[in-house]
């Protein structure tokens, strides 16, 4: 089966080179499953490895580095392990693709090679420059002892290259290294800069005092020198911002993206990024930004504590991109396992990247939407659809006809009245995390909890939910409050794994009883989008009966009241060409 997965992607990397990018690999599941039949269940089955998530053919990978769209092609860096499934030697890997979905693994871009990155080649970013030139800034290691750390750039060797194969490192690196009063081992991961009246500005995260993240601005003219802006574009007391992230937004509603330095008097908003180190997870602001300050101030005063979030699952150290080709910005995230270190190093892989996200403001102005990029439904294929199904309370009932150990499914949920609802023990109203943790999907409710099991077993003793349930307004609110989970307690056999529950609540209005949902289902990995992608929620399992033609979907109604599907549509999904794996 190996074999012949490597002639077949010999032949289709040749095809994609000769620019066919929409070739997918349809029959390799079930290749894969029949070989895979005789393994025992386990956390290291080939079948718990994802099918269309991105992943190198092996090894460790954490953070997305310096996504950038150049001659045709979209290229992504990683954070990469080149001698094992943990964390370690980290260089950037490189691959290529011409639709975001199907990808080639080019040799690594940026490797431990001057003195100023001889001990890593951590996190950075891409700048176009003004005649067209990608340019890299990204953080070197200079010192083993402690992590010393020091920012670096590099340019691409060949332009005519659309590939971009090899990157040249200038002899004038490191080009900002951390000055007196700057904490020089948490001093990190460049943003991609911006340009206006003449200077290029760009942020490096860190940390001040015991425990202030903070982004620090630093200015150029010619990319080459560049000097701090004294006060921090701004900080919080958060602990240490790893991976900042600054863009500019359309005004509410609008789904193009902008350029990093879109310039003009139109009225736009910026979103301010930051990968909190202490909790692991990406938070994020929407606020206005003052060009001759330098200064970002978040609308909502008390944004900074509010804690929005991308994803309130397992996502972190994250970076958009403005693709020019479809004037949309991207969002690439990183997912963890959450198996153990000895099972990443049994099974020889470790890390994905969640599916890329178009992102734009929401219409209220709060927050961002997320959705799933739309080149990602070319690898639907056999679809079932349910349509107007009521489900009683304490009923589920099972999708059929299709294949959902690697699937996409879309559900409108309807609710006729939110009079039964619960009301809201004002101890948790504040903390989705700890109300989904206390009424997770076992636990019966009023209105909900209702969705989906996935990647369920025949008898549901194994079953990853995804679910909605609904309270009263809260103290002093008109609108019922709506919780979005993912329990994965129930998701394994196998004990030895961190399942926690997710969630977020969800800012919609529910006045005419609809809701929806859509989960991308993919053998470990379940990534989930509330409401049109207001809360997302991406959480790894490792189911040891539901995987394969076992995995099972199911939608459940653990309410009181009845819950219409309006309608759900499933669709099995194609593995596509994936680094060669
Ligand atoms: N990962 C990189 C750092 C970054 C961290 C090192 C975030 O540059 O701060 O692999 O996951």
């Amino acid at each position: 089966m190996r074999a012949l997965g490597r002639v077949a992607w010999a032949w289709l990397l040749l095809l994609q080179l000769a620019g066919a990018s929409h070739v997918v690999y349809e029959n390799l599941l079930e290749v894969e499953e029949a070989a895979a039949a005789a393994v025992p269940p386990s956390i290291i089955d080939p079948l718990l490895r994802t099918g269309y998530h991105f992943q190198p053919r092996k090894n460790w990978i954490n953070d997305p580095n310096a996504p950038l769209y150049y001659k045709g092609w979209y290229h992504l860096f990683y954070q990469y392990n080149p001698k094992g499934a943990v964390w370690g030697n980290i260089v950037w890997a490189h691959s290529v693709s011409r639709d975001l979905i199907n990808w080639m693994a080019l040799k690594p871009a940026i490797e431990p090679s001057i003195a100023s990155d001889k001990y890593g080649c951590w996190s950075g970013s891409a700048t176009m420059l003004p005649d067209g030139t990608p340019t890299i800034m990204y953080t070197g290691v200079n010192r083993p002892d402690v992590n010393y750390q020091v920012q670096n750039v590099a340019y691409p060797r060949n332009k005519s290259d659309p590939l971009l194969r090899e990157w040249d490192k200038p002899s004038h690196n490191p080009i900002i290294v951390p000055k007196a009063g700057i904490n020089a081992t948490q001093f990190r991961d460049p943003t991609t800069a911006w340009r206006a009246g003449g200077h290029w500005r760009l942020l490096i995260g860190s940390v001040t005092g015991p425990a202030h993240g903070v982004a620090y601005v630093y200015r150029s003219r010619d990319f080459k020198r560049w000097t701090r802006v004294e006060r921090p574009l701004h900080s919080a007391a958060t602990g240490m911002w790893e991976c900042p992230d600054f863009y500019p937004v359309e005004a509410a509603g609008r789904r193009e993206g902008l350029d990093t330095s879109v310039s003009g008097r139109r009225a736009r908003k910026y979103v301010l990024k930051n990968s909190l180190d202490l909790r692991r997870y990406d938070y994020y602001t929407v606020g206005t930004y003052d060009r001759r300050a330098e200064r970002y101030v978040p609308d909502d005063p008390a944004g900074d504590e509010r804690h929005l979030r991308y994803d309130y699952g397992n996502f972190y150290a994250s970076k958009t991109f403005y693709d020019p080709a479809k004037r949309r910005r991207i969002l690439w995230g990183w997912a963890n396992e959450s198996d153990t270190s000895a099972d990443d190093v049994a099974k020889g892989w470790a890390g994905i990247q969640a599916i890329p996200r178009t992102v734009w403001l929401d219409p209220s102005g709060k927050q961002l939407l997320q959705w799933p990029i739309e080149e990602v439904e070319a690898l639907r294929g056999k679809s079932v659809t349910v349509k107007d199904r009521v489900i009683k309370p304490g009923q589920h009932v099972e999708v059929t006809g299709l294949q959902t150990a690697q699937a996409d499914v879309e559900v409108t949920f309807e609710v006729s009245s939110l009079a039964g609802a619960e009301s809201l023990d004002p101890e948790l109203a504040g903390d989705a995390q700890r109300l989904c943790g206390a009424r997770g999907a076992a636990v019966e409710g009023g209105v909900g909890p209702f969705g989906l099991w996935v990647l369920a077993s025949a008898d549901r003793q194994e079953r990853t939910a995804v679910f909605f349930r609904l309270f009263r307004p809260a103290r002093g609110g008109d609108k019922p409050v709506v919780l979005m989970c993912t329990d994965p307690t129930k998701s394994s056999l196998n004990p030895n794994l961190y399942q926690p529950t997710f969630a977020g609540f969800v800012d919609t209005d529910i006045s005419d009883g609809k809701i929806s949902l859509r989960s991308l289902i993919d053998r470990s990995v379940v990534e989930s989008f509330g409401a049109g992608g207001k809360t997302c929620i991406l959480s790894r399992v490792y189911p040891s009966l539901a995987t394969g033609k076992n995995a099972r979907l199911y939608v459940f109604n653990g309410g009181k009241a009845d819950v219409k599907v309006s309608r759900l549509t499933a669709w099995e999904m194609k593995k596509p060409l994936m680094n060669g794996a």
